[in-house]
Formats: structure tokens, sequence, C-alpha cells
């Protein structure tokens, strides 16, 4: 069959399953048109890293692979944000990168940059599709590894010469495995004796717990892991990536661990006699800079990526293996050894544990933050928003304290992905875009972002995209005037120096209306709770503006 370049990158794009792909336009107006003639949509983006978050947030709810693109030169480098974020967090994107001519390289022509080699360090692989013939073949490698192993995004580079090229294609070289556009399409498993090893270890532990990361939520893994959990009444802790790995209501799960991470947590982390980390490359947030676990706390460590093995922390046992696999067949080791309950934890004491955390947030404003009639305390909307937000409602957080709130107070009230972040990178950002990703992907599911000011204002232009793609997400900003953040550093250690870390008040509320959704600022419990109550029932994006006090911050406890 002859087609162009951008036709048969479409059609392998069909094959894939892919329905969605936010970019913005450039050079590549060819691939465009292939787009406009096919049955996949394009949502077109106020700015490139917006798009790489929305493929991201895509990802990670629909488990599809997000796709992206961007024109040659700084459309290209405005994805990089974006994607450095889903590279460190393991989450499968293919940016399509449009570029300069390949007969024109090295000639320093206009928007000439070496594409390829800016994006080598925050991708699995980066693709320079060089011969029309082979863009299907190229496009199916793509997707395959981004999706596979631990995953990640892929560049394709695609030259403009090539891409509007015709090529009489056969079948064989159209032909692409839809088994690719999903994650994950393959799961490797650890041999049987290592199995058996771990299961006997654990069998003699006395104060086991499972410890999870984002791993186990990229391997959708968290019935298998739950189950598992309650069967052998093991307790769980999660990272900020495995948050919601088992339901948090449940008094097994004792919240999230590491520096920003809970008490119950690092303290049940602490007393362990054994780790099993099941996704997790304990990351030095994670491990409290090496603080957990303790150094006579055995460690089982369970990865798809075998250089994260004992990388971090030393490992009694290395797996090898996809983390729903390894919850799998452990469960049914130790099923053929008759093991029923492990470990020496009475039910009384975890629930006790997990109760004193479930308080917390209940007590909130707490510890001399200051609070009064003009200003609700962030802990009181978390609260709110555990009171308001259904049970398979879904909170993604952007970068700041408004991360730290949500991810030690919010409650995940079902065993899955109730909760996103931008764990590994922790780019400002990241919410707004994110969510409108997630909600691409599953219209039928509730997204609400949380945001700080300073991250809401890098991104808030998308909320035209939301308008004019009618992607309805609900918006809660923290809106403390400020980098909280990093002002609090400055309080801290620099004797409240504060250098750059203020700004002017934005009515975030007033800035909504103007780019076509729905608006509102907040000051008090009842407004809050109010406001969310209709934005949550709205077919359009609320943004909340809650006027929060400047200096409120999360409990660090360790
Ligand atoms: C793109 C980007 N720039 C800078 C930072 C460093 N940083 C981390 S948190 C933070 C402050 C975030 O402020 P805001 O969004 O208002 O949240 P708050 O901490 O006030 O809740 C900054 C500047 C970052 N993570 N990402
Ligand atoms: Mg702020």
């Amino acid at each position: 069959m002859k087609l162009s370049g951008s036709e048969a990158l479409v059609h392998a794009l069909e094959q894939l399953g892919v329905q969605h792909i936010f970019g913005l336009p450039g050079d590549h107006t060819h691939l465009y048109d292939a787009i406009y003639k096919s049955r996949i949509k394009h949502v077109l983006v106020r700015h490139e890293q917006c798009a790489a978050h929305m493929a991201d947030g895509y990802a990670r709810v629909s488990g599809r692979v997000g796709v992206c693109d961007g024109a040659n030169g700084p459309g290209v480098t405005n994805l990089l944000t974006g994607i450095a974020e889903a590279f460190t967090d393991g989450i499968p994107i293919v940016a399509i990168a449009s570029n300069i001519r390949l007969g024109a390289r090295g000639r320093g022509c206009f928007q000439e940059v070496d594409q390829l080699n800016i994006f080598r360090p925050v991708t699995k692989e980066v693709i320079d599709v060089q011969t029309v013939a082979r863009i299907p073949e190229y496009v199916r490698r793509a997707f395959q590894i981004a999706a596979t192993g631990k995953p990640g995004p892929v560049l394709l580079n695609l030259p403009l010469d090539v891409i509007r090229e015709q090529h009489d294609y056969s079948d064989r070289e159209l032909h692409v495995d839809s088994q690719w556009g999903f994650w994950p399409p393959l799961r490797p498993r650890a041999e049987s004796s290592v199995i058996n090893m771990a299961a006997k270890i654990l069998a003699q532990s006395k104060r086991p717990i499972l410890w999870c990361g984002g791993g186990a939520m990229a391997a959708h893994a968290w019935p298998q892991i739950s189950a598992l959990a309650r069967f052998h009444k093991i307790p769980i802790v999660t990272t900020f990536m495995g948050k919601g790995c088992i339901a948090e209501n449940d008094w097994l799960c004792a919240g999230t661990v590491g520096q920003l991470g809970k008490r119950a947590a690092n303290e049940l982390a602490l007393e362990a006699d054994l780790i099993v980390a099941i996704g997790s490359r304990f990351s030095n947030l994670d491990t409290a800079n090496g603080k957990i676990p303790g150094p006579s706390t055995k460690v089982i460590q369970v990865n798809i990526d075998p250089s994260e093995l004992g990388n971090n922390v030393r490992s009694d046992l290395n797996i090898w293996s996809d983390a729903r696999l390894f919850a799998e067949d452990l469960a049914a080791a130790l099923r053929a050894e008759g093991i029923d309950k492990i470990g020496e934890y009475t039910q009384a004491y975890l629930e006790q544990r997990h109760q004193a955390w479930m308080d917390e947030y209940t007590r909130f404003p707490i510890d001399g933050n200051t609070v009064d009639s003009n200003h609700l305390h962030p802990g009181t909307a978390i609260r709110v928003l555990n009171e308001t937000l259904q049970e398979d409602d879904v909170l993604i957080c952007d970068s700041g304290f408004n991360q730290i709130w949500g991810g030690q107070y919010f409650n995940v009230k079902f065993d899955g992905r109730g909760y996103i972040g931008p764990r590994g990178f922790g780019v400002m950002g990241f919410g707004l875009p994110a969510a409108m990703g997630a909600k691409t992907a599953m219209p039928n599911k509730r997204f609400i972002a949380l945001c700080g000011d300073g991250g809401f204002a890098m991104v808030f232009h998308e909320l035209e995209t939301s308008a004019r793609h009618q992607i309805p997400v609900v918006v809660v900003v923290f809106n403390n005037r400020n980098l909280e953040y990093i002002k609090e550093t400055q309080r801290q250690h620099f004797q409240s120096r504060f250098i750059s870390v203020d700004f002017h008040d934005i009515d975030f509320a007033g800035i909504a209306g103007q780019l076509g959704c729905y608006g509102v600022r907040v000051r008090t419990e009842t407004e809050f709770r109010e406001a969310l109550e209709l934005a949550l029932s709205r077919d359009k994006t609320t943004v909340i503006d809650v006027v929060t006090p400047e200096s409120a911050k999360p409990d660090r406890y360790i």
C-alpha cells in the first residue's frame, strides 16, 4: 500500500490502540494532516511540557502508553521537563519529535538543535528514524521499549523529509502488534527456588512488612499485593509512588514512608525485622537519606529492573520479577506450605497504629500554624477532601507542600491508583495537565488536581485547553502566595532572610473565568465544602482557590 511516512506512522499508532495525542504543531503539519484523516484525536495544548504531563497522566490511569508530540527545535525541547518526570517516575510515553530535514543536518538551519542527545538521559531510548520504509517498525519498537521492563519514555525522532516521503509498504512492513500499546505487555517471573526462599524467610519473620513502591503500581499489582497482605495479616507501608497499593482505610495500611512520610509508617519500617520491598528503588526520600531500613532489618527486594537490586540498600535476597507475578507466586508458595498468619503483630496493635495516623489529620489546624477566619488551613482542606470525595475519585498532586499534604493525609479509599504525584522529579506544574490527561483516558472517573499557587501559575493556561476540549477536572489551589516549600527552608536555615519566595496575590478563580472555566475563591471550611461538592458535580473544570495561611506546613517526623 502506498503511504506517506506520516500516514504509515498514524496507521501504526492506530494498530497500537492509540486514541489520543497531546501536542502542538509546527513544521510537521504533514503528520497533523494524517492524524486529521484518522480515528485518533489530537489534543492541542498551550505548552508542550503540559502535553508530556497529559500523556503521563493518561498512561498512569489507563494502562495505555501515553503519546505526545512537539515541533522541531523549541517544541521538542519544551517537552523535555515533562519527559524527565515520566522517566524518573517510570511512566511509558512515546514522544513524537519532529525534526529538521535529514538532508539538512549539520548546517545550522533554522530550528536545528541536537534533539537526540538532549533527550538521551531522560528517555529509555532515542529512536532516530532515517528510512521511511521502517517507520512502522520503529513505532512498534518505541512502544515496546516504553512499555516493557521498567516503563519509561522513548523519543521517536522524525525528520520532516522522512515523514513526507512516499513508500509502497508491504503488509509485513505495515503490521504492528497491538500488545505493545498497553503496559505491562509482558511480565518476567522469578525462578521458583527464589520464591521459595522468600517464602521461607517471610514465614520465619516476627515483624514483617510489605514496602510497596511505584513498581507495584506499574505492574497493576494491587489486587495480588493487598490479597497477600490481608490473607497473612502483613502490614503495608507505601512510598508516595506506591500510595494506594492497599486502601488506606484498611488497618493493615500504615501510610506513606520516608522523609516526607508519616510516623506510623516510619516507626513500623524501623521496627520491622523484615522488609519485603516490591517495586521500590529505595530512593533517598523514601529511606529518609538512609535512615530506613534500620541496620538489623532483613531486606528482600523485588524489582523488574535488575540494576535497582541492592543498589541503594543492602538486600539479603534479590528477586528479579514483575511485582504482580511475585505477589501471586509468593502467595502460592506460602499456601503450598500451609502457612497462614505470618509474624507476631496483633490486629489490635496494627489497628491502633493505623488509627493514630488516621486521627492526625482530623486534628488540624495544629502545631501552632496560624489560622483565622480569612484563611483555611491546608490540613482542614485535606480533611474536607477526605470526607467529600467518593471511593474511586483520584487525587493528582503537584510539587511543593501541597503534594506532601496530599501524600501524608489524603486517604485513598480503594486498592489502586487513587493518588498520583510527580515523585521522581518533583516538577511544579504537573497537577492540572496530568489530571487532564487522566480525564481524557477515563472520562467517567473524577480527577482532582491539588496544586500550590506557584506550580499552578506555571500551567494555568491549560484551563483554556480543558474548556476547548471539554476535559472537566477539579483544581484545588492551596494559595499561600509564596513558594512555601522553599520559604520554610529560609525560615529554618537562613534566619528568615526571605529572598525570591513571595508573590503578589493572584485570584486564580478570576483567571479560571477568563479561560472558560468556573472559579471560586474560598476562605472557610464551609465555603470549601460547598465549592467542592458543586465542582465535582459539574461537567466543566472548576478552580477552587483556597486562601491558605502563609506558613502552614505538614509534619516531618524523620
Ligand atoms: C519546575 C520547578 N521549579 C522549581 C522547583 C523547586 N521547588 C520545589 S517546591 C517549590 C515551591 C512550590 O511552591 P507552590 O507551588 O506555591 O507550593 P507550596 O510549597 O507553596 O505549597 C519549588 C520552587 C521545582 N520543584 N520545579
Ligand atoms: Mg505556594
